[in-house]
């Protein structure tokens, strides 16, 4: 599925090369909304962050990796390009660094290339590369010859974070990196010398999280994801005006009431209600 489009930068850096590999490289995707409930149209955020073993090599040199959905999610939607890059980022980005043609208007494909059926398309080859080579690179791409060290070795370092709206299909939707690549500096020289990079062992145990649209939390009545004290008030509210209750928490589900399991938001409730708080 990745074009030859799309390989003009990254392959060129040995994305397929099958080198003897160097170092670790734990690559993390993670939300602020991960395990949570979240009401369709609300804004699902992600990062990419990426954590460099230390002593057996100089830094990040390249970094790329997809952003796919899981096929058997509730729905599919086109995911949409990321959207903040960190500075310290910039030697991998364009005009400094190495990446794939931008598209649909962005200067840059390091925010990711949409790639896939129309309607379902995963972000593809996310990241670039440093310019190792000695020589500053024309044309928009590569001008930054100076390679920056240590980058991704003082802990995680974040790649590039987006977001997308949760669909309105009930469920639980699940998000993973893939097609991870990295290589890291063995070496690191001043222009004109060039600098040495090695593919890097990729961990990606860490890269997914979930989230669900349309589920519940019993006795969470305000939707903070915590039953508390604070779920005292609105579950009254919920109980002795519903349609109150609505207004008041538009982006709630009332279902959070229901603390016995049998569907109903009603006074039986109350008893269980009671229990979820005394946990507390
Ligand atoms: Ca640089
Ligand atoms: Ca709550
Ligand atoms: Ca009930």
């Amino acid at each position: 599925m990745i074009s030859r489009l799309t390989c003009a930068g990254l392959c060129l850096l040995g994305l397929t090369a099958g080198a003897l590999a160097t170092g670790t490289a734990a690559l993390t995707l993670s939300s602020s909304v991960a395990g949570q409930n979240v009401a369709a149209g609300a804004p699902v955020d992600w990062t990419i962050q990426v954590t460099v073993s230390a002593g057996d090599n100089f830094g990040l040199a390249l970094i790329a990796c997809d952003l796919a959905a899981d096929p058997n999610n509730p729905a599919l939607f086109d995911i949409p390009p990321g959207t903040t890059i960190p500075t310290v980022m910039n030697g991998f980005n364009r005009p400094g660094g190495i990446t794939n043609p931008g598209e649909g208007g962005a200067l840059s494909g390091f925010i990711g290339v949409q790639r896939g059926t129309a309607g379902q398309k995963n972000l593809i080859q996310i990241g670039g590369a440093q310019n190792t080579f000695g020589q500053a690179g024309t044309g928009g791409m590569a001008t930054d010859p100076n390679v920056d060290s240590a980058i991704g070795q003082a802990g995680p370092q974040t790649i590039l974070s987006g977001s997308f709206l949760a669909p309105s299909a009930q469920g639980t939707y699940s998000f993973s990196l893939q097609n991870g690549v990295v290589n890291v500096l063995t070496q690191v020289q001043s222009p004109p010398q060039f600098s040495t990079v090695s593919r890097a062992t990729v961990d990606v145990t860490a890269a997914s999280f979930t989230f669900t649209v349309g589920g519940t939390t019993p006795g969470d009545l305000n939707c903070d994801t915590v039953v508390d004290f604070d779920d005292i008030n609105p579950f009254v509210l919920a109980l002795s005006n519903p349609e109150a209750y609505a207004l008041a928490y538009p982006d709630c589900n009332i279902l959070n009431g229901d603390c016995n399991g049998d569907s109903l938001v009603d006074f039986d409730d109350i008893n269980p209600f009671v229990g979820l708080l005394s946990g507390f």
